[in-house]
């Protein structure tokens, strides 16, 4: 489709995080003059971070790959795309005839859901590979989030997202949005909101192992124990409950209730703060706080959900936000009605809902949840030799090695695989291991569209930004590198050609922008502009370059509910029967920490972006951020001074770190950046590779998990600590 030309100054949405920032970026020829907040973006208002900037960085980073590479034993070399192409589809269709269609794996990371045309392409593409082993950073991230939705609400994309522009009181449990910009709760210069939301009265309290940023720019703060939030839920649930559930305007809608009170029973505020740390009576005050509270939202985020029991937690925090009477309520957590709609929009991108534990995995059981494995499986599958083993690995957008728990273990069982190709700009930690890596064009050679995240925004926007440069010739996107793998591996599969050639030249014309005019025309506000109804098209976006600001959220459930599942579950069996592996897990004392270990978390930083934008000396200059916090008094027990070098030890493995310490985090606490170590051989990262610190996934363990969901189960990873002078094995 052709985009009319538009001058040096482009408007766009930045892709880098969930915050969905506007920028104004001032161009001259084919480099980038400056990228700065766009006021005029109705939603943003002009924040940024400063990983914008960086959006210039990687477009011009030397180490940014742009044609695609094979490796050979002599070394990596450049081939043109068509040789690339040709050899990956020609692999991938040996192995999977060889060994059938699920010898080869996917693995989808971050940024494809930050991406339009891997969001509407990838699963077509999936669909013809025809492989059921299929992972994603899903699951050492929201999944939880997603089966507490499918779960209640019947659809895995009906999370809920907290009204933080009308609320009265915002009780946050392990999320630093004032780092991270919020997730599964899109709000740009979220610090702004949280001001004006307590200058009009309101309160927000933080619930968190470690005092964040938003702890600082927040009322009050909490220290809980790493992996006992579903402890302290129930017992505030518990509270609120023996005081009457309130459902308000959903009371005919809501099953299950009885259910709830029979999960709270027996959960005291007393007998929860033994484990949690958060004393009886502050449990007690918080439940009143959200009852009273004119409006009050309770929202958890990745510190609840990659724990061992994240699905418990976002259940019941959505159980809490129900029965406190705020569920789909101004000022409490509610629902979007985005323009481009995976739920109710045209059936063929509708997103499927999500069913769960249909299947398990092979070598260990675990559950999949819409058709996705727990990546926690991923290296087992690669090396446990038997029928339906994993031989083969398309990377997409991800590096797992660095991700993923047990990042070594995963190492070791790239490198053994028969096949493996990588969609990714970098030769990084894990597509050193692919024979080919194929490289796309840059974030600000495409159009953009937040399929995912106009989904889960504080606000009712949408926004289409243009590319702000041509991709250069030959350069591939994303979408397009997808759509020639496809073709060709339908022409080496030799059936239907007429009918293959006939989808492949329709979807190359249309693109992304051509599906997703057809998803805007055809979704619940497709139509001609009109402020009052809020109808849209594609056209009406090219014609507004900052975003058409479609209102604050409006109580909607009942229209978002799907067709097939029109009533709310507040307590599904499966979650309400994983209660009781709660119980015994803290009856039994197996969540107490043995003698002399800590409770290892993870923790972000506003200049960090997961594992891959470490190669930008803007973004890396200042003090060195991957360091091991510890409370001063395990420092002090274990003779520790502040910037020793420290050996940490968890059951699968040890790095060597810096030691800050600091009363920032709890006692019996230590915390590591996620998305380090970049000093492994072969990797192509000049920046990165002067700043490699350590990588936290070396310590976290595959074995624990969220057995409900198969999340991953990062925060509370048992570890030792001892100086690395010492060389003494004691804790
Ligand atoms: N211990 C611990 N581990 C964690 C977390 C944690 O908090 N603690 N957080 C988890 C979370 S929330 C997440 S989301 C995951 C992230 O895990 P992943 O998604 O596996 O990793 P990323 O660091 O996002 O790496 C993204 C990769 O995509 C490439 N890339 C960047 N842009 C593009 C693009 O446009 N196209 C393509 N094809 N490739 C691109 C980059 O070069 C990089 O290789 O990490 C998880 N791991
Ligand atoms: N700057 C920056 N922004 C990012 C990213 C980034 O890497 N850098 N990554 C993006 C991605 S992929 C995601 S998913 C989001 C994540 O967004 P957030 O969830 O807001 O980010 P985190 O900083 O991981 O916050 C998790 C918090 O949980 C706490 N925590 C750990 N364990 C527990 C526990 O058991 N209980 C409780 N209550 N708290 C616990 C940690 O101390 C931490 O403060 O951020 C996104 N934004
Ligand atoms: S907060 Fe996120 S979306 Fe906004 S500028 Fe920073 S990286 Fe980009
Ligand atoms: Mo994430």
């Amino acid at each position: 489709m052709d985009l009319p030309e538009i001058g040096s100054t482009h408007f766009r949405t930045c892709p880098l995080c969930e915050a969905m920032c506007g920028l104004r970026i001032e161009v001259k020829g084919d480099r980038v003059v400056s990228i700065k907040g766009d006021r005029d973006d109705p939603f943003s208002r002009g924040h940024v971070c400063p990983k914008a900037v960086a959006l210039r960085d990687i477009h011009e980073d030397p180490d940014r790959l742009r044609q695609p590479i094979r490796r050979t034993a002599s070394g990596w070399e450049e081939l043109s795309w068509h040789a690339a192409l040709d050899e990956a589809a020609r692999k991938i269709h040996e192995v999977q005839r060889e060994h059938g269609r699920s010898s080869i794996a996917t693995y989808l990371g971050n940024p494809t859901v930050h991406n339009l045309g891997a969001m509407l392409f990838v699963p077509v593409f999936l669909r013809h590979l025809g492989s059921r082993s299929i992972f994603s950073a899903t699951s050492v991230d929201q999944l939880p989030h997603m089966v507490a939705a499918q779960q209640i609400f019947g659809h895995r994309l009906l999370v809920p997202v907290p009204d933080v522009d009308r609320t009265d009181f915002l009780l946050i449990l392990g999320a630093n949005p004032i780092v991270s910009n919020g997730s599964m709760m899109t709000v740009p210069d979220v610090r702004r909101r949280f001001r004006a939301m307590r200058e009009r009265g309101g309160k927000i309290v933080v619930i968190d192992p470690r005092r964040t940023e938003t702890a600082e720019a927040s009322d009050e703060h909490l220290f809980i124990r790493p992996g006992t939030d579903a402890l302290l839920l129930i017992a505030v649930l518990g509270e609120l409950l023996d005081d009457g559930a309130r459902l308000r305007h959903l009371e005919d809608l809501c099953d299950g209730l009885d259910r709830l009170h029979e999960v709270a029973t027996g959960v005291t505020p007393e007998s929860s703060a033994a484990h949690t740390g958060v004393d009886a009576e502050t449990v007690r005050r918080l439940a009143r706080e959200l009852r009273d509270a004119p409006s009050a939202a309770c929202y958890g985020r990745v510190g609840t959900s990659t724990q061992a029991f994240g699905g418990l937690c976002q259940w019941l925090i959505i159980a809490i936000n129900a029965v406190s009477g705020n569920l789909d309520r101004e000022g409490g957590i509610m629902f979007t009605q985005p323009a481009f709609d995976l739920i109710h929009g045209p059936k063929a991108m509708a997103v499927g809902r999500g069913r769960f534990g249909r299947r398990t995995s092979r070598v260990r059981g675990l559950p999949d949840f819409a058709s996705e494995l727990p990546v926690a499986v991923l290296a087992e599958e690669s090396r446990e030799a038997g029928e339906g083993q994993i031989r083969g690995l398309l990377s997409f957008a991800g590096n797992p090695v660095l991700s993923t728990p047990n990042g070594r273990r995963l190492d070791r069982a790239l490198a053994s695989l028969d096949f493996m190709v990588s969609i990714d700009p970098y030769l990084n930690e894990t597509s050193r291991h692919a024979r080919l890596i194929l490289p796309p064009t840059s974030p600000l050679e495409r159009g953009h569209y937040d399929v995912a995240f106009h989904t889960l925004a504080v606000r009712n926007t949408a926004k289409y930004s243009r590319p702000v440069f041509d991709a250069p010739a030959g350069a591939k996107h994303d979408w397009r590198i997808l759509l020639e793998l496809q073709n060709r591996l339908a022409v080496l599969r030799g059936r239907k050609r007429l009918k293959n050639e006939a989808i492949y030249r329709t979807l190359r014309f249309l693109g992304p922008e051509g599906l997703l005019a057809i998803g805007l025309r055809f979704g619940p506000r497709g139509g001609r502009f009109n402020p009052l109804s809020n109808r849209l098209s594609f056209k009406t976006l090219l014609h507004h370059p900052h975003g058409v600001d479609l209102g604050p959220l409006q109580s909607c459930l009942r229209e978002r509910l799907p067709a097939a599942h029109l009533r709310i579950d507040l307590a599904p069996v499966r979650l309400v029967e994983d209660v009781m592996r709660l119980r015994q897990t803290f009856t039994n004392g197996e969540s107490a920490p043995e003698d002399g270990t800590l409770s290892l978390i993870g923790r972000r930083h506003v200049r960090d972006n997961n594992s891959w934008m470490h190669n930008f000396d803007r973004l890396m200059r200042g003090k060195p951020r991957c360091t091991l916090l510890m409370h001063p008094a395990d420092a002090e027990a274990r003779g520790l001074c502040d910037q020793d070098t420290v050996t940490v030890t968890s059951r699968v493995g040890s790095v060597s770190v810096s030691v800050t310490v600091t009363d920032d985090v709890m006692q019996g606490v230590v915390s590591l950046p996620h998305g380090y170590g970049h000093a492994r051989e072969g990797v192509r990262l000049s920046v990165a590779g002067v700043h490699a610190g350590v990588s936290i996934n070396d310590l976290t363990d595959d074995r624990a998990v969220d057995a409900l969901t198969g999340t991953a189960a990062f925060s509370g990873t048992p570890v030792t600590v001892r100086s690395a002078a010492s060389g003494s094995s004691r804790a």
